[in-house]
């Protein structure tokens, strides 16, 4: 279990997912539903890159427990910044299109490159794991309806 930061004030975002590199679900087996590149506008001026917690919703529907990161993908050298949820929850279609809204409740980890794809792939489970259990705790679930 990670040790996780919440955050001041919950920091929400939306808009429409929008296609990547395609990554996630090939190379990682995590599909994650990348906000558009106009989307960043929305984060306080001070926000750090790493790996957040929180809820989303998916054209209303909803609240999903969430994971995200928010930053560069070292791993992968990326040359702009991304925020990339991945919802804890299993859906039958992809739903690029759709309109994605989130609320960021707490702090995970920096981000970081790794050794190998499949320590990266290892990390991100731990991630995925440690924020399905701090969302059903107090402050995090609170939140839920923030
Ligand atoms: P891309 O690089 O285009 O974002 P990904 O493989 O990361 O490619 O994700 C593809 C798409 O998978 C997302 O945009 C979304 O529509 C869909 N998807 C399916 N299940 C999930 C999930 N649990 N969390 C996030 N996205 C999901
Ligand atoms: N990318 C990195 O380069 N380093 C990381 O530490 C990292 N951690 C992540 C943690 C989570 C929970 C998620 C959803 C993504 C993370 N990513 C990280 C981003 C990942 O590389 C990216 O989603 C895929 O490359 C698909 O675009
Ligand atoms: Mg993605």
């Amino acid at each position: 279990m990670r040790e996780p930061r919440a955050l001041e004030a919950p920091v929400r975002m939306s808009g429409e997912v929008v296609k990547g590199f395609g990554r996630g679900s090939k190379v990682l087996g995590i599909p994650t539903a990348n906000l558009p590149h106009d989307a960043l506008k929305q984060l306080p001026r001070s926000f750090e890159t790493g790996i957040y917690f929180g809820w989303a919703t998916v054209d209303g529907v909803g609240p999903y427990k969430m994971v995200t990161s928010v930053g560069w993908n070292p791993q992968f050298a990326n040359t702009s910044m991304t925020v990339e949820p991945h919802l804890l929850h299993s859906f039958p279609d992809d739903f690029y299109g759709s309109s994605i809204k989130i609320v960021i409740v707490g702090h995970l980890r920096a981000e970081a490159k790794f050794e190998s794809l499949e320590s990266l792939i290892d990390e991100i489970h731990l991630d995925i794991s440690s924020a399905g259990e701090l969302l059903d705790c107090e402050p995090y679930s609170f939140l839920r309806s923030a």
